[in-house]
This record gives structure tokens, C-alpha cells and sequence, in this order.
């Protein structure tokens, strides 16, 4: 068992390092935010993941995961911060670049660093190695690898233990070593390969989800010009053995399916005309849904719309990239009363169902949370000031909501209003 060190402790790193200390190896954790050293430290955590809080409380009452602001000496390093997007649409390395320069003076000859962030191809050997061996080692005396995390939020602990991985080194012998140290946790098959190639293979698996989900919204702006509804379309094409099409909604969100194909546009030079269109498809549907809200309270002065739902999917409380929290920000601007219900989103503007829903002229569903299942349209009926509901998931149950006197629109679906 080693002694390895965590940089990082967010959605991937901390339940990395959980499930590396579960399996038995001793584990540091580091993070700049001292708060969230704190909480660790506690045996407590500061994101939400179903199972997460107990396995951590465990393995700190255990002492084989602390956590710290300061890297120290280990036999493995694994590099797990955040690769936002900038303006420009480009990746932002800041945090991988100070992840390297802060554990670079405590490597040893032998030491393995593994990187997990997406990031674009090459940045392992051009950006990474360099950073690496300023405390004086020669690529020689490394092992480094990049290996993408692969897990849903919400079934984090799962995945990281079933899913197979792709394991990019920067030599043979890198790979092999990183395999070793993956192959004490994960159950699911470990595939090697070049680091650079590794880095291109998790862009290409967020890339293939957002130019289908694009592919799914373009059909549901087609179905409703045709007047066809683009969910029974849907249905039946994914009746053919070879036809998987997604879901359309209000956008993509989250922080890797809407940031990672900008990382192959940025480096494409032009070649990545599909790609680059999906973004921009998907990246308009707010304004879609920003249409069809106006078009359903025309004449109405200063209308109050009722949200239900802010996070980026449903049952999480992640926000982040959240196009149903673009929607909420694009009607304040526009002049609507804006009122959003969500009982799981983190950081938000967020009132009671009751009085998001009192005096409604427009109610409309963005993320199909489970907890939704259970709202009740007679309830909701007496609350509101017009008893007209957007669906933009199309889930509702339309025979229940028309039941309680409601008009039902649902995205791709007939005529526009
Ligand atoms: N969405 C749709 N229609 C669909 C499916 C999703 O509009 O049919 C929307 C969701 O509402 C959400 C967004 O797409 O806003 C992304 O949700 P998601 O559940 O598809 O993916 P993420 O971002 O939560 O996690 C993805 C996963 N990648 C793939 O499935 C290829 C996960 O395995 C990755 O680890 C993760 O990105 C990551 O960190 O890269």
C-alpha cells in the first residue's frame, strides 16, 4: 500500500481520494481553500454526492485520509482541479500549471503523477512534464500519466470503482505504473495507451454526448415547425436496433459537456465545423425557451414566471453552467418577475413551491428532478394566476395537468405558440 497524494479535493478529487484510502493506501489530501480542509479534517464534506459524506467520515476517523493545504512527499501524486473555459472559449490550465509547481519540489526519483482534469491533447508532455521537473528531477526519474475520470455526478462512488479507464503515460513504463495504482481500486477494465491519445479520448466521449444532445434539440426545433412531436419521433426511432437519439431540453450544462468540445474547436484550426456547431445549437436553447415564455404571456404586463427546477440535471445540486439558471437570469433582464423552486440547487435564488408558483401567469419545467414526480397540478391550480405550464423536458403528465384545468405546451412539440 502507498502513500499518495491528492490535489484537489472537489467532485473528482476528494471522492478519489475516499475510495483510494477505502482501499487501503494512505492518503493526503491538498486544497488552497482552507475552509475545505476544515470540513475534512472534520470527517465532513462540502459538495453533495449520495454516499460520500459517510465514506469520508470513516476513512479521516480511520486516519488514512487528512487533508492539508500543503503537498508533501508520497509515492504517487494525483492531480484532479478544475479546467474551466475561458471568454475566449479556450481552457484555462492556471490550476493544473499551480497543482505542478506546488508538488514539483517534493517529487523523488520513482515518483508516479497521474493527471485526471480534462484537458486539451498534448498538455500532459508540453505543459505538464516541464512544470514537473522544475524541482530539478529529469523526465527519467518520473512516471507521469494522464487518466481522465470518467463518473456521473450523483453515482461518483460507483463509477470511479466499475467504469473502465483509459490510461494515456508518457512512456510504457508511466502507463504501466499508473495501471498498477488504479488496478487496487477499480473493478472495471484499465486500457492502456499514450498520454496524448488519453487526453483526445475523454474530449471525444463528452463531445459524441453534446453534438447528440444537439442533434436531439435540432429535431425538436424542426418537430415544432412541422407539427410533429419530437418525443413520439423519438420513441420510435430508438425502436430501430441501431438509433440511440437523445433527449432535447433547455440546454447543456455542467461543467465538462458544454467546456470540453471548445477544447477540440480551440486546437482544430476550422476542422471542427460539426463539433463547433453542436456548441452553438446547444448553447441557444435557452434563448429557445426564452421565446416560447414570451410568446405565452404576450400581453400580459410584467409577468410572473414560475421556475421549477435551476440545477444543470436533475437530483443534483450543481449549478454550474446551469442553462435553466441562464433562463431565470435572461427573464430578470427582460423585465419578468421570476420566481424558481428548486430543492436541491446550491447558491441559487430559490423560494417555496407555493410562493413561486402564487400568482403565476406562467409556470415552466427545466430539470425533472425525482422530486418533481410528486407535485400536484389541482394543488398548484388554486396558486396560480393562469394555469398554463411549459415543459421543456417532456415529462409531464399531460391527461393529470389538463385534469387540474392547465394548458400543457411541451418543447418540440406542434405549432410554436
Ligand atoms: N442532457 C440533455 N439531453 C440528454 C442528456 C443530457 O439535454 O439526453 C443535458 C443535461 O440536462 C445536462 C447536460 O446535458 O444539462 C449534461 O448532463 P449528462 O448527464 O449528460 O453529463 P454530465 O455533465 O453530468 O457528466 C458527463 C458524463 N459524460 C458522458 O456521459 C459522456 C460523465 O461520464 C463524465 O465524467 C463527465 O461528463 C465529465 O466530468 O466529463
Amino acid at each position: 500500500m502507498k502513500k499518495i497524494c491528492v490535489i484537489g479535493l472537489g467532485y473528482i478529487g476528494l471522492p478519489t481520494a475516499t475510495v483510494l484510502a477505502d482501499s487501503g493506501h494512505t492518503v493526503v489530501g491538498v486544497d488552497t481553500n482552507e475552509a475545505t480542509v476544515a470540513t475534512i479534517n472534520q470527517g465532513k464534506i462540502h459538495i453533495a454526492e449520495p454516499h460520500l459524506a459517510e465514506k469520508v467520515a470513516a476513512m479521516v476517523q480511520a486516519g488514512r485520509l487528512r487533508a492539508t493545504s500543503v503537498p508533501e512527499e508520497a509515492d504517487a501524486f494525483v492531480i484532479a482541479v478544475p479546467t474551466p473555459i475561458t471568454a475566449e472559449k479556450k481552457a484555462e490550465l492556471s490550476y493544473v500549471k499551480s497543482a505542478a509547481r506546488s508538488v514539483a519540489p517534493y517529487l523523488r526519483k520513482g515518483n508516479l503523477v497521474i493527471l485526471e482534469s480534462t484537458v486539451p491533447p498534448r498538455t500532459t508532455v508540453d505543459v505538464l512534464l516541464p512544470l514537473l521537473l522544475t524541482g530539478g528531477l529529469t523526465a527519467d526519474d518520473l512516471l507521469v500519466a494522464f487518466c481522465p475520470e470518467r463518473v456521473l455526478p450523483g453515482k461518483i462512488l460507483t463509477e470511479l470503482v466499475n467504469n473502465s479507464r483509459v490510461i494515456g503515460g508518457i512512456d510504457a513504463a508511466s502507463a504501466e505504473a499508473a495501471k498498477a495504482l488504479y488496478a487496487t481500486f477499480v473493478k472495471g477494465e484499465l486500457f492502456l495507451t499514450d498520454a496524448t491519445t488519453a487526453e483526445m479520448t475523454k474530449l471525444m466521449e463528452n463531445t459524441y454526448r453534446d453534438v447528440n444532445i444537439a442533434l436531439a434539440n435540432e429535431f425538436a426545433l424542426i418537430a415544432e415547425q412541422t407539427g410533429v412531436n419530437v418525443w413520439d419521433a423519438i420513441r420510435f426511432a430508438n425502436k430501430h436496433p441501431r438509433v440511440n437519439i437523445l433527449q432535447p431540453g433547455p440546454g447543456v450544462g455542467g461543467h465538462c459537456i458544454a467546456v470540453d468540445p471548445w477544447f477540440i474547436v480551440e486546437q482544430a484550426g476550422g476542422r471542427a465545423r460539426l463539433i463547433h456547431t453542436a456548441r452553438i445549437i446547444n448553447d441557444g436553447m435557452p434563448q429557445q425557451v426564452i421565446e416560447k415564455i414570451r410568446g405565452l404571456t404576450e400581453g400580459i404586463s410584467k409577468p410572473k414566471v414560475a421556475l421549477l427546477g435551476l440545477t444543470y440535471k436533475p437530483n443534483v445540486d450543481d449549478c454550474r453552467e446551469s442553462p435553466a439558471v441562464e433562463i431565470a437570469v435572461l427573464l430578470r433582464k427582460l423585465g419578468f418577475t421570476v420566481a424558481a423552486f428548486d430543492p436541491l440547487a446550491k447558491n441559487q435564488e430559490t423560494v417555496p413551491l407555493q410562493a413561486a408558483l402564487r400568482q403565476a401567469d406562467l409556470t415552466v419545467l427545466l430539470v425533472n428532478h425525482d422530486a418533481f414526480a410528486g407535485l400536484d397540478p389541482q394543488q398548484l391550480a388554486r396558486l396560480v394566476r393562469r394555469k398554463v405550464v411549459l415543459d421543456t423536458r417532456g415529462v409531464l403528465d399531460r391527461a393529470q395537468w389538463e385534469a387540474a384545468g392547465f394548458t400543457v405546451v411541451v418543447l418540440g412539440e406542434g405549432a410554436l405558440p
